[in-house]
Order: structure tokens, then C-alpha cells, then sequence
């Protein structure tokens, strides 16, 4: 069986040594990603009302906001805003685009600039929240959307250059002429990719909840269906291979735009390393560019279920074969940090295994389970694809890293999955062990549930993470209580007054930031809508009534 294991690695040796593994295909491959780039729907939204914030140790974060009674944004282009100097808006929905101001003058001419502080936001404590003074060991302090803009031009619709996305819209005023006196109009012309849906598709007796959730995960995914599958909107704007994985799983069941699957699967491997191993993440403008500082097996691997299940769905076979030589490096590359089957975080380079942002995870036994993973998909994809050879040994290497993660990781006193030197016990490393079939449906129910109890191990803290919770849940036989737990999760954040799923959530720490400060959260991110993906996927189980 060592041979296996050989065999893959001198595969990967020959193809590191190459000069630039795909430099007859990247050209091409971008090519196809720019001829799939999706057009963008623009739609133009006024705001919804005005608001006032109110302090609330009930609300979400202790901050919520109340209608204002006394402004409405009609009478806001009519009245003096130097009189009312400070005002928020609410646009009535999470839109991402462009928003456009109007000075509008009342009585004299605009003599001199007027210079105004906008801020736009997703939920209300992001609003309220002092930014200033910016600890230096944050994220840039430039991802809060304020800006201060100086209009030279009065009756001249601007518009913001910055997109921005949220829902409450804040402005200041903060100088200008004495004399003139000026009301403002605002609009905002939202973009995305994503489809009108001519229905939610959810049975009749459905309850409310998961229409609700439902409702909001749609929203969730077609502020992130941009361009590219980004991870959110105002943070980080970016396409991430983890979270594409997750929006392609979203969109089968419901705006169903597999073109921009297959546009983010081209831009990773058009964007490869020399070496054929991809960046974790990429940009695309001015031009297509990965971020050079991100090498995550773990995502790698999970380009591989992307192109996999994007098969499933297209039977695209050009593309899978395409993209077939990409599968093989990501694979290869997993494998070469793997010694005696087991994954061994120590090899070099070392990668960043992201599985949840929690702090002080230990994500070894997650890596080991997905290997695994990823050898059985690569095996289902290869055959399909006619690779026959190429993967016959896969199976074999999979039964022995499974037995090799039985036989290290798994407690048998406890029948618990256990993680890196200090056995650390979390609920995802039981679910991806599900996931990979290391454990089987019987031991998976067992660890689930004493792991989910157990006031010591370590608990999910991001949407991303329980998705792998919920999907070891199901594939463990445990539908009532996946149904229980997607209700309560997803849920939390509904009573929360989610308009879009968040980053980061944790219904006992309303306060979680993996950034530190809340306000730098993204509220509306992608990897958290895919309720959408179990409730239609296992209508039974979800969208009955009882
Ligand atoms: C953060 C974002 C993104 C995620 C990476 C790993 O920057 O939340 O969605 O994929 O981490």
C-alpha cells in the first residue's frame, strides 16, 4: 500500500518540477472565465424610512432601531439638512451597488462646498459602534464603509464611487456655506447576478421559520452572486474556494447560474501556482489575480467537490475534463503531507487548514477526514471522466487512511474523534469524520450526540461550520434532530432580525468577532445560506409541518 502513496507523490514530483504546469492552458482558461462573467442586474431603491437607534440590552448586539416619526426621506429633500445636521435611512432590504446623492437647494444658491460623513451598514451595532480609535492589530480600518464626501455641485446626482453594501445609511453634515440651505435626495442601484425567483418552491404546509430562513438564505446568496461567488459584500469581496463550494451547493437549489460556478472554477486554475497547486483566493479586477499570501489544502480539496458536484448538475464533461489536471495536483499535493496515512500538519509547506474561525480549533483530524473525502471524490470524477488508470489505486488509499485515522483518532473509550497533540475534541471533527465515512452512521449518532453535550469540547462558531454539522447529522440518520438544529441556528439569527445570514454567529456570544470587534463582521455572508441547500435537497425532512 505504500506503493499508492509513491505512486501519487512521484505524479506530484514530476509535475512540481515542471516549469509552469498549465502554461498552455491559463490563457484559455481565463478566457473562459471572462466569456462566462454573469451581467449584473441593476434595480433602483429609495429608502424605506428613517430611523432613530435606540441602546436595548434585548436587541442584537444591544442596539436596534425605531421608525422616526418625524422624518420621512420625502420631507428629507425638503427640509433644511443643516438644521437636522444628522440623519439614518433605511433602505428596507441588505442591497449591495451604488449609492447616488442629490443636493437638492431650497432657497439660494451653493456658495461654497458642502462637505457630508455617509456610513452605510449591515445591522445596527456596527452602526452605533465607536470606530475610532482603530486598534492597530485589526483588519484596516478602511473596511467601515464612512466616507466624507465634498460635493462642488448642487442639483447633481453623485454617486459614490466605493460599492457599498448594508442597509441603514447614515449622513452627517459637517461644513459648507452659511447661506445655502439644501435638502437631500437619496437612491441606491443595487447589482447582482442572481435571477428574479418566479417562486420559493417550498411545499404548502411548510412552517414559517423555514420560510423564513429559507427567505433569507436566498437573500443571503444573491447579494454574494456577483461577478464572482463572493464571500460578502461590504467583507472581504472576494471569491474563496471554501465559500464557492458552498454558494455552487446553494444555487443548485435555487437561482441555478452554473455558468458562474464554472467562470470561479476557470479563474482558480487559470490563477494557479506554477507548481499547478491553487491560491485559496482571488481577486478580479483591475485583472484576474489570486492573493499570494493564502495556500489552504483544505480549500484546494474543496475545489474538488466544487467541479465534482458542478458535474453532477451540468454533465459538463468538457469542463471536468478540462479542469481534470487541477483535481489531480490538489490531490497530490494533500497526499504529499500525509505520512503513514495520517496527515501531518508539520510537512512543509505548511498550509492553512481553515475548517471555522474559532479560536484555538485544532483542524488536523478535519484534514485527515477530508483526504479521505477527496480521494472518493476524485475517484467518482475520474471514472466518470474515463480516468480509469489514473485513479484505480484512490479507493485503496482511502481504506487505509480511514483505518490509520480509526486506529490514532479515534477514542475507543470514549468513541470520540480526537485532534493534534492535545487531543483536542470538537464537534467538527466528529462531522467531517461522518462526512468521510470514518465513522459510520451508528458511532457518528454516538459522537454527535455526547459531543454536542459535552460542556468542555470545542462548539462551531461560524454558519460555515455547522453546515458540515448539519450534513454529518444527515448522513448519520439524525433528521429530527438536524431539522432542530438548522430551526434553532439559522433561527437565532432570524429572531435576531437577520435580513442576510452572517459570518460569524454563536447564539450564546452575540458579541463573537474572530476579528475582535463586531463591527467588523461581514452580516451578510455567503458561506452561511446554505439552509437553502438542505431544505430543498430533503424536503421531508425540513419542509413539513410537524
Ligand atoms: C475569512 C472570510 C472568508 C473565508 C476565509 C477563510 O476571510 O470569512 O469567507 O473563506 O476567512
Amino acid at each position: 500500500m505504500r506503493t499508492l502513496v509513491t505512486l501519487c507523490l512521484a505524479a506530484f514530483a514530476i509535475s512540481v518540477q515542471a516549469e509552469d504546469v498549465f502554461k498552455n492552458q491559463r490563457e484559455r482558461w481565463l478566457k473562459i472565465a471572462e466569456d462566462s462573467k454573469p451581467a449584473l442586474v441593476k434595480t433602483v431603491h429609495q429608502p424605506q424610512r428613517t430611523v432613530k437607534a435606540v441602546q436595548d440590552d434585548k436587541a442584537y448586539q444591544g442596539w436596534r432601531y425605531e421608525t422616526d416619526q418625524e422624518m420621512t426621506p420625502q420631507k428629507l429633500k425638503e427640509t433644511n439638512f443643516k438644521q437636522i445636521r444628522e440623519v439614518t435611512l433605511d433602505l428596507g432590504d441588505h442591497l449591495t451597488g451604488y449609492l447616488q446623492l442629490n443636493l437638492l437647494p431650497i432657497d439660494s444658491d451653493m456658495d461654497a462646498p458642502t462637505r457630508l460623513r455617509i456610513m452605510l451598514g449591515e445591522v445596527p451595532a456596527e452602526m452605533n459602534t465607536p470606530l475610532d480609535p482603530w486598534a492597530e492589530n485589526r483588519l484596516a480600518r478602511s473596511w467601515m464603509q464612512d466616507e466624507v464626501i465634498t460635493f462642488t455641485l448642487a442639483n447633481v446626482p453623485y454617486t459614490v464611487p466605493r460599492r457599498l453594501s448594508g442597509r441603514y445609511l447614515n449622513i452627517q453634515f459637517l461644513g459648507g456655506s452659511t447661506t445655502f440651505n439644501f435638502g437631500i435626495d437619496v437612491s441606491f442601484t443595487s447589482e447582482t447576478s442572481a435571477r428574479k425567483l418566479e417562486s420559493d418552491g417550498l411545499a404548502e404546509g411548510c412552517p414559517q421559520m423555514i420560510r423564513d430562513i429559507d427567505r433569507i438564505g436566498k437573500a443571503t446568496l444573491r447579494e454574494c452572486m456577483q461577478t464572482v461567488y463572493e464571500d460578502g459584500p461590504k467583507r472581504d469581496r472576494r471569491l474563496w474556494i471554501g465559500d464557492m463550494y458552498l454558494e455552487s451547493l446553494a444555487n443548485r437549489y435555487s437561482f441555478q447560474n452554473h455558468l458562474l460556478t464554472k467562470r470561479c472554477l476557470y479563474l482558480f486554475a487559470g490563477l494557479a501556482r506554477e507548481n499547478g497547486i491553487l491560491y485559496a483566493n482571488c481577486f478580479e479586477y483591475p485583472k484576474p489575480h489570486p492573493q499570494r499570501l493564502n495556500y489552504m489544502i483544505s480549500y484546494n480539496l474543496l475545489y474538488i467537490m466544487t467541479l465534482l458536484e458542478y458535474y453532477r448538475d451540468t454533465k459538463d464533461d468538457e469542463t471536468a475534463q478540462d479542469l481534470w489536471p487541477v483535481i489531480r495536483v490538489q490531490l497530490e499535493d494533500a497526499l504529499a503531507h500525509v505520512d503513514n496515512f495520517i496527515f501531518n500538519p508539520d510537512k512543509q509547506p505548511q498550509s492553512w487548514n481553515f475548517f471555522d474561525h474559532r479560536a484555538g480549533i485544532n483542524t488536523d483530524a478535519c484534514l485527515q477526514a477530508l483526504i479521505i473525502d477527496a480521494l472518493k471524490a476524485s475517484h467518482e470524477l475520474g471514472m466518470a471522466l474515463g480516468k480509469t488508470s489514473e485513479v484505480k489505486g484512490y479507493p485503496a488509499l482511502a481504506k487505509r487512511m480511514t483505518e490509520a485515522a480509526r486506529k490514532q483518532l479515534l477514542d475507543k473509550k470514549t468513541g470520540l474523534i480526537v485532534s493534534g497533540r492535545d487531543r483536542q475534541v470538537s464537534v467538527i471533527s466528529q462531522a467531517w469524520m461522518i462526512r468521510a465515512g470514518v465513522l459510520n452512521q451508528k458511532e457518528g449518532q454516538k459522537a454527535l450526540t455526547t459531543v454536542l453535550t459535552m460542556p468542555e469540547s470545542v462548539k462551531p462558531s461560524s454558519p460555515y461550520a455547522t453546515h458540515y454539522l448539519i450534513e454529518a447529522m444527515l448522513l448519520c440518520g439524525m433528521e429530527q434532530e438536524a431539522r432542530t438544529y438548522l430551526t434553532d441556528y439559522w433561527g437565532g439569527m432570524v429572531s435576531r432580525g437577520a435580513d442576510t445570514f452572517f459570518e460569524a454567529y454563536d447564539p450564546e456570544n452575540d458579541h463573537l468577532s474572530p476579528y475582535g470587534f463586531i463591527p467588523l463582521n461581514s452580516y451578510c455572508h455567503a458561506w452561511s445560506c446554505t439552509p437553502i441547500y438542505f431544505i430543498h435537497k430533503y424536503p421531508e425532512i425540513f419542509q413539513t409541518s410537524h
